[in-house]
């Protein structure tokens, strides 16, 4: 069997946590990620019929059965992932409706996923359904993003319009937009169902107050949403304050969805 530290998936898991941490993303226990992995992913380096132990989920997702996820640990420190991979990230397979997870590698010191897993299995079942390429569902909390929600309307279209007019880039980055959810109790199904819901409709998804979610078919492309949607924050947050002399017009929107061949959301901009 070959050395699972060695995997493509979790070298690059790894990297990213430890490059969140870098972005100052993840604070203390702050943020999580899940990745789904092939069943051929796994067998290449895991005995799949060795449960190390069952952890129940607390909801029900029957799409997930029979599906592996590679995981961060709840009040783990994604500081710490590259130094005890083992005990900050597990393994684990969904059955019996989603209500049960088979851990097969990791959270070696008797943890277990992160609180946020209803949020985490609920967007990537609506993610899935959209698009059944996503395999990432990411949590973290970029400090100006958090910022603009004391500061910015929460409108969905408003919030976006915004981060688009912050950088040329941004809407050829997340042409349908991020979606807003209010302040909600963290950890819970309702939060959960709330996002998942969010997901349907765009890879990014507010949480007021708290952070963001992110979504994507690999590490790379959600980490860079999330970087994408943080950067434009961070220049809002620098010139919120100041008289706006100049931006980026709906009409050079519109130019830019015909040079990158993207469709804004529907409605976002004007004719
Ligand atoms: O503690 O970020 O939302 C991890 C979190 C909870
Ligand atoms: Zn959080």
């Amino acid at each position: 069997m070959k050395n699972i530290l060695e995997a493509p998936f979790m070298v690059e898991m790894i990297r990213t946590a430890t490059n969140m941490y870098d972005h100052g993303w993840d604070e203390r226990n702050g943020g999580n990620i899940s990745l789904m992995l092939e069943p051929e992913q796994v067998t290449a380096y895991l005995d799949a019929e060795g449960v190390l132990r069952t952890i129940p989920t607390g909801f029900t997702a029957p799409e997930l059965d029979g599906k592996y996820f590679l995981v961060t640990g709840t009040g783990k420190y994604f500081k710490n992932v590259q130094y005890a991979p083992d005990v900050n990230l597990g393994i684990v397979r969904l059955r019996d409706q989603g209500r049960q997870a088979d851990l097969l590698w990791g959270f070696a010191d008797g943890g277990q996923f992160t609180s946020e897993f209803p949020a985490h299995m609920m967007s990537h079942v609506a993610r899935l359904k959209v698009d059944d390429k996503n395999r990432v569902v990411m949590h973290c909390h970029p400090a100006n993003l958090l910022a603009m929600t004391y500061v910015h309307d929460l409108d969905e279209k408003a919030f976006t319009r915004t981060l688009w007019q912050m950088c040329t880039e941004c809407i050829v980055v997340f042409p349908e937009g991020v979606n807003v959810l209010p302040w909600m109790l963290c950890g819970t199904n309702e939060i959960g169902e709330a996002t998942a819901e969010k997901m349907l409709t765009a890879r990014l998804v507010v949480w007021s107050q708290h952070g963001i979610y992110g979504a994507g078919k690999d590490l790379d492309e959600t980490f860079g949403l999330i970087e994408t949607a943080e950067k434009a924050a961070e220049i809002y947050m620098k010139i919120a304050h100041l008289p706006r002399v100049n931006t980026i017009t709906d009409d050079q929107l519109h130019q830019l969805e015909r040079r990158f061949n993207i469709r804004a959301r529907e409605g976002y901009l004007d004719d």
